[in-house]
């Protein structure tokens, strides 16, 4: 087995998923999608942890990819993975929509793990290898490994928002982490707004130097830029078109009631997702007589996710209170306006979801860019189907034709939802035309592509 490569992806977990006890199967999910081709091509390798505490494994092959397992104890989980990241970044970068946890115990165990990561890495590079690091787990993995190898090229790319600097200061580590990330010699964000608020940052907190998207540190320069991820627009596409998915799509419909109006949302069960926000806007309408459950139902699936951490767990509890309430008042033997999945389903059946849905409901109060949307509308080959989308979802500065909405503002998510039942289908299909050429035409290659080439220009 090779020892070193010439191209390396760290992340915090691996690409794989265990089915049973010995057996692997790539896990869903463009990020994959796009990089294994690459990793083919150029005999990579990833690191990343299995998903399980204490497990310490030999790096192995998997679907054409050399996996290299970095493990994580028990309590490594608890400190550095639901806490300093899920804890603490998550909701700061999140702008602080629940209150971040500043734990000196927390950012000791990331400041730790981020270390073995780089060690990791360092120690499978080829020289002048090209890496590419994942998301805010690692922040400090770029300067670390620019100190035990300067004869890499290192990419880093932040999937969730990056904050204001106004926010992003409450951190008590805040120069520890620009520091880190500025051993990259590229740092990618999904919008352009992620992009300024790291470039001012760096002058305002480092007093450092920059020229338009480049920051002169130590005698190099770093390039910062928005690189917007997307999904594999033709493999979401060929699998809406399949007679199988077409069927379940309308059995879904069938099982729903037949009702004129099929809203959905998917998400994990996350409390920057919104789902409480358009629930309740749902729960107006029905409450005000506009729709009544006969012509309307919302299916939510809230896919599991972090739950060892207590704010998940809470609102977990919120969301079930308020399905039950709207369901007890408006639902009727064997009929409910809402249902509410707190499950995780296949590709198929999401892809039947998406096809039986009439409105994508997707209401984030702040996020990154949402897959959910771009994948809705490539299964959306029919040209039917509304998005109604917040324009606080890094997808909303691409998806324009999208209904856009303040989730914050429940009379505005009314009359999203309603102008999207009651539109023409002409208007829909010019709206989800519109809206399939910019993802067909940015899909997740291009996204790859532009990240890598522009690391390979440095
Ligand atoms: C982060 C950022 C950014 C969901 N339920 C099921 C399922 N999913 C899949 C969706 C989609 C993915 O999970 C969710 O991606 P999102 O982008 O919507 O959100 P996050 O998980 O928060 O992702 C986000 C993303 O990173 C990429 O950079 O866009 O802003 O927060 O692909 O389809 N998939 C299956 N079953 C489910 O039940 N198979």
């Amino acid at each position: 087995m090779r020892s070193t490569s010439s191209f390396l992806v760290v992340a915090n977990r691996l690409p794989v998923d265990r089915v049973g006890d010995r057996e692997w199967r790539r896990s869903p999910g463009g990020l994959v999608t796009a990089i294994a081709p690459v990793m083919q091509r150029r005999d990579g390798a990833w690191l990343g942890w299995t998903g399980a505490a204490g497990e310490e494994l030999k790096p192995f092959d998997h679907d054409g990819m050399h996996l290299i397992p970095v493990p994580l104890s028990a309590r490594e989980v608890e400190l550095y993975y639901e806490g300093f990241s899920n804890a603490t970044l998550w909701p700061l970068y999140h702008d602080v929509v629940a209150p971040p946890v500043y734990s000196r115990v927390f950012w000791d165990a990331y400041r730790a793990v981020n270390e073995r990561f780089a060690r990791a890495a360092a120690d499978v590079a080829d020289p002048g290898a090209v890496v590419w690091i994942q998301d805010y787990h690692l922040q400090l993995v770029p300067m670390i490994l620019r100190r035990l190898r300067p004869d890499l090229k290192i990419g880093f790319f932040l999937h969730i928002p990056f904050p204001p600097i106004e926010l992003f200061c409450q951190l008590p580590w805040r120069s520890e982490i620009v520091e880190g990330l500025l051993g990259a010699d590229l740092v990618g964000f999904q919008r352009p707004g992620g992009a300024s608020n790291f470039l001012r940052l760096c002058r305002r907190l480092l007093g450092l130097h920059t020229h338009r998207n480049e920051i002169y540190v130590d005698g190099r320069t770093v390039r910062v830029d928005a690189f917007p991820i997307s999904v594999d627009f033709a493999e979401f596409d060929q699998l809406a078109r399949d007679p199988r998915v077409q069927d379940r799509a309308k059995e879904i419909r069938a099982e729903l009631g037949d009702p004129e109006h099929v809203l959905l949302g998917v998400d994990r069960l996350d409390y920057t997702k919104g789902i409480g926000q358009r629930l309740k806007a749902f729960g107006e309408l029905l409450d005000e007589g506009v729709i009544t459950p006969d012509e309307a139902v919302f299916v939510q699936v809230a896919t599991p996710t972090r739950e060892g951490v207590p704010a998940y767990a809470r609102l977990r509890n919120e969301i079930e209170l308020r399905v039950g309430r709207i369901n007890g008042e408006h639902g009727m033997l064997g009929r409910q306006p809402i249902s509410y999945l707190h499950q995780s389903y296949d590709r198929e059946e999401l892809a039947a979801l998406y096809c039986a849905a009439d409105v994508l409901v997707v209401t984030p109060l702040r996020d990154g860019m949402n897959l959910v949307a771009k994948e809705y509308v490539s299964c959306r080959f029919d040209l039917r189907g509304a998005l109604v989308l917040s324009e606080f979802a890094g997808a909303a500065d691409e998806l324009r034709q999208a209904f856009l909405v303040n989730p914050y503002d429940i009379e505005g998510m009314k009359r999203a939802m309603l102008a999207a039942m009651r539109a023409t289908p002409h208007e829909l299909a010019r709206r989800m035309r519109s809206l399939r050429r910019r993802v067909a035409t940015h899909n997740v290659d291009k996204w790859a592509n532009d990240f890598l080439s522009a690391l390979e220009e440095r």
